[in-house]
């Protein structure tokens, strides 16, 4: 009876479509967000989108032997014609568990370019335990990171060294000095500081450690340099070694722009450094609302791969994404079981650790409340500009976020706070209330 339906599908023009399919809890989920082009329907692109993904292409193949169409095809199992989503349910034994570059090469590869789909976009992906398994996901996460600071019970604060290039090593280092010895945890690189002429990777990281030393004796508080070791691949690890010789506990990497066979190598890597994962040029994928990867569907590739920090969003500052969109993101990176919502399936992450979310773009002392409201204590707050900008300099500014957390963790309102702390209320003065 079986191989009869088999023979009379294959035989009577292949759809992928099974509405009444009820996925396996080993099938590799993806829930699309699909336009189909003008005079064709939801099931006409549903069946496409499938068809390119799993096993077939444009036509029928005379190589396409009954038994591969069995065993491997993609199933669409739901169509949602009014939000125009679609369901597709892949069994994993079509990919090679391990390699994630060649699994998106398939789920969200070819798919966006072709022209039987006006617009499609991912909006989730469901991983099966069995896939989960094989993925290192981090090393440290949320618990190793508070184990290594210290920091038990309150956000992290940190900055990204501004100007984002222009600083020779030395005063990088002297500014990273401020801001620790002014109250912050983390002092970073940011995303395009590699190992420019006049800020050699070698200088920066060697007198950048000198001065960590130095505040963590002033300040008795430990403090993380989140160097970027970003750069070809082979470079990108010599880095790491030397990262890893000097004794600094975390590198970061633009996790976007070195790619995910980068990202997964590194980390399998076996290095003892945390992984601080940048997400530049995430938005050429993530922004339009209507095409390309949500950002939960990325972070959630991360997370598996084994970043222990992961920029998120802030709701709130200068990048875009709403709240709702970016605690969801936070939930998806931090919890071991994800319920499910439109847009996104429930998640199970089998003990896979959290990650450390990081919000980050365009914020200063005035928006620690709205920050820790929205995303919880399990974060890194960072401010560039709102701590280097500040009218004292890089050490008030620092204070002034430090301040902004006490008053935020205390709840008390910032005004308040503000009257006793001038670093305080000279921030807000230029910060909130010319805003
Ligand atoms: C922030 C900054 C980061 C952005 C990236 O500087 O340099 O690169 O956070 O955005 P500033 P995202 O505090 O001066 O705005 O975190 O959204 O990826
Ligand atoms: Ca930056």
């Amino acid at each position: 009876m079986r191989m009869f339906l088999i023979l009379y599908v294959y035989w009577n023009g292949m759809t992928y479509i099974e509405l009444n399919y009820e996925p396996k809890e080993s099938d590799f989920l993806v829930w699309f967000y699909a336009e189909p082009p003008a005079g064709k329907d939801m099931r006409y692109v549903a069946d496409r989108i499938a068809e390119e993904s799993s096993i077939g292409t444009w036509t029928d193949l005379k190589t396409l032997l009954p038994e591969i169409w069995e065993k491997l095809r993609a199933r669409v199992y739901e169509i949602d014609e009014k939000n125009r989503y679609v369901k597709i349910a892949y069994p994993l034994h079509l990919f090679e568990v391990e390699n994630m570059p060649a699994i998106l090469a398939s789920v969200a590869g070819n798919v966006f370019g072709m022209k039987s789909v006006e617009n499609l976009r991912v909006l989730d992906f469901r991983f099966p335990k069995e896939l989960i398994e094989r993925y290192e996901g981090p090393q440290y996460g949320v618990d190793g990171v508070r184990k290594m600071t210290g920091v038990s019970d309150r956000p992290f604060l940190g900055t990204i060294i501004k100007p984002k290039i222009g600083l020779p090593a030395k005063m990088h280092a002297d500014v990273a000095y401020e801001a620790w010895v002014g109250g912050l945890d983390i002092v970073k690189d940011d995303e395009n500081l590699a190992s420019q002429d006049f800020n050699r990777f070698e200088d920066r990281l060697s007198l950048t450690l000198e001065k960590k030393d130095l505040a963590e004796e002033e300040t008795g508080e430990k403090k993380i340099y989140l160097v970027n070791i970003t750069a070809p691949y082979a470079e990108m690890i010599r880095r790491a070694e030397l990262v890893e010789d000097i004794g600094n506990e975390f590198v970061m990497v633009d996790v976007v722009i070195a790619g995910f066979s980068a990202v997964q190598s590194y980390r399998q890597e076996g290095f003892p450094m945390a992984i601080h994962a940048h997400r530049a040029m995430h938005a050429a994928i993530t922004r339009n609302p209507r095409h390309g990867m949500t950002m939960l569907s990325l972070a959630k590739v991360y997370r598996l791969m084994g970043v222990d920090n992961l920029h998120i969003g802030t709701a709130v500052g200068k990048m875009e994404g709403s709240a709702e969109e970016i605690s969801g993101i936070r939930e998806e990176i931090q919890l071991e079981d994800v319920p499910e919502k439109e847009g996104r399936f429930e998640q199970k992450w089998y003990g896979m650790k959290p990650v450390l979310a990081v919000a980050s773009g365009g914020l200063h002392p005035g928006h620690v409340p709205a920050v820790v409201d929205i995303l919880g204590r399990d974060i890194v707050i960072q401010a560039g500009g709102g701590v280097h900008g500040h009218p004292d300099g890089t050490r008030a500014g620092a204070k002034a976020m430090r301040q902004a957390l006490e008053a935020t963790m205390q709840g008390i309102g910032l005004e308040e706070y503000a009257k006793e702390h001038t670093e305080l209320r000279k921030a807000l003065e230029k910060f909130t209330h010319k805003s």
